[in-house]
């Protein structure tokens, strides 16, 4: 685990391909498309090219093994750090043992290798079979994770990190911090005993929401019972499943991550929210942090010590661990008590064990960081020339969960102008919270209920219960665009939609 994040392998590997003369073949999209829905590829000189190699992997969780998928980097780590002037050049082989399609969450490439199937572009990847991707890259932290079936649950995902010039000429420590949640039980059988509806092994994420049905009433009661109890809280619903455990970096709390301090104690956090259906509060106990980036697009500082973070969101937040201390950066499970995280420790100070749940319950997450974020770099200002109502409702019972009233299966796509401002107004009509993810583009939030504000540049927006968020952004990258909620059992009970431009 110590090798996690580690970059010079891949620095090193790239460095070796240059120095001997080989070319990577540039592929026309065409091409791509063309090789991604073919048989098994031959390897054509692709061997050239630096792997990510989808496989399983086994970790151990509460004293017990357990099967998941993993990311592998050229270097053998997990997950992938690159700095901006590098494409995002690789080809992505598949050794999972089942088909798959990663997505590359906060970049922006070309709408055919935005690693989705449900907009047509790509294929499945079989198992044994590569895709190419060649795109150029957007700094910040982000990260990448299957967008097939219910993968992303049994950790098909990892850090995709891009530095900019700006962080390495930053002098801080950087640290990667990536959550999860976790259960032994099968994916299948969880979201089974959310909707009652059978699960078909190859299909997209979205396609799991044509064979959800509304749950019978007897049906709904079992589930309920079932091992897999389903959290209600108060009059709306927190967490969709209780988990059995929690992890930063494939850990829990029993036996965390311990990074020794650098530098004087500065740290750059890098956090993201890979859980499934799990949102946390960060909470850095008696530190102040600065949150210097969203979603990895840089935003003025804001001082605090506890930031919610939505699934699929992230925040860059720089710490000073004074000297001879231990700084435990903590998540905690929102409305309840369970914690994971990781351990700041300087050098020389003794790390005690640290309790796995909070003396209290947390709080639904909130806007409260939202309302004081301001981008670095806005939009540029500029009229609108079309404004959406985008309404979000569902239910737990039926499990059943709609944009604009519709499932994936039953959407209107949401078809706009190449070269327009839009404006996306999304209400949330229901009891539960959810994290608005829109491929392809970053949004700017300009409102929060009926407040206006100049707000962060980001690609994934928390719209709370029976709440209102509004976002801007430029139709600047034509194709068909996924738009979809993060809690990935929401999402594969029918709530993504899709937004198409063609060019003008
Ligand atoms: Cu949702």
């Amino acid at each position: 685990m110590t090798r996690l994040f580690s970059r010079r392998g891949f620095l090193t590997s790239t460095a070796a391909v240059g120095a001997a003369g080989i070319v990577a073949p540039r592929l026309g999209f065409g091409q791509l498309a063309a090789q991604s829905f073919g048989a098994p590829q031959p390897s054509r000189g692709l061997c050239t090219l630096p792997k990510l190699v989808v496989e399983r992997r086994t970790i151990e969780v509460n004293g017990k093994a357990a099967s998941i998928f993993g990311i592998t980097a050229p270097d053998g780590s997990s997950g992938l750090t690159l700095d901006a002037d590098q494409r995002f050049l690789f080809e992505l082989v598949n050794r999972s043992g089942e088909a798959t399609i990663v997505h590359w969450h906060g970049q922006t490439p070309p709408t055919d290798q935005d690693g989705v199937v449900e907009t047509g572009y790509e294929g499945p990847i079989e198992n044994g079979e590569t895709h190419v991707y060649d795109f150029a890259t957007r700094p910040g932290t982000h990260w990448m994770h299957s967008h097939f079936g219910l993968q992303e649950q049994t950790l098909l995902a990892a850090p995709l990190i891009i530095r900019s010039p700006e962080d390495l000429a930053l002098d801080a420590q950087e640290v990667t911090v990536f959550l999860h949640d976790f259960s032994f039980e099968d994916p299948t059988e969880l979201f089974r005993a959310l909707t009652g509806a059978s699960v078909m092994a190859h299909a997209g994420t979205a396609a799991l929401a044509n064979v959800a049905r509304p749950a019978p009433a007897s049906l709904a009661q079992n589930s309920i019972s079932n091992p897999a109890a389903l959290a209600l809280c108060g009059g709306g619903t927190l967490n969709t499943i209780d988990y059995d455990a929690y992890l930063a970096n494939d850990r829990t709390l029993d036996d965390p991550l311990v990074i020794r301090t650098e530098r004087g104690g500065r740290v750059r956090l890098r956090l993201i929210n890979g859980a499934s259906g799990t949102a946390f509060w960060i909470d850095l106990g008696t530190l102040q942090g600065e949150v210097i980036a969203a979603d990895g697009n840089p935003v003025k500082p804001v001082m605090g010590s506890r930031f919610p973070l939505a699934q699929g969101q992230r925040l860059d937040i720089l710490v000073d661990v004074p000297a001879g201390s231990v700084v435990p950066v903590l998540a905690q499970r929102e409305g309840e008590r369970e914690l994971t995280g990781i351990v700041l420790a300087s050098p020389g100070a003794s790390v005690a064990k640290i309790e796995n749940m909070a003396k209290e319950k947390a709080f639904p997450i909130d806007l409260s960081l939202e309302a004081k974020l301001e981008a670095v770099t806005a939009l540029p200002a500029r009229k609108p020339d079309t404004k959406r109502e985008i309404s979000l409702s569902g239910t737990m019972t039926p499990f059943i969960w709609t944009i604009n009233e519709r499932s994936w299966a039953e959407r209107k796509d949401i078809r706009m102008q190449h070269g327009q401002r839009v404006i996306m107004e999304l209400r949330n009509n229901s009891l539960m919270a959810h994290a608005m993810h829109l491929h392809g583009h970053c949004f700017q939030v300009i409102g929060l209920e009926d407040q206006p504000v100049a707000g962060a540049v980001r690609d994934t927006v928390l719209v709370p219960a029976l709440g209102t968020v509004t976002i801007a952004f430029d139709a600047d990258n034509v194709g068909r665009w996924l738009f979809h909620c993060h809690n990935l059992w929401h999402m594969a009970a029918g709530m993504m939609t899709q937004l198409v431009y063609k060019y003008a």
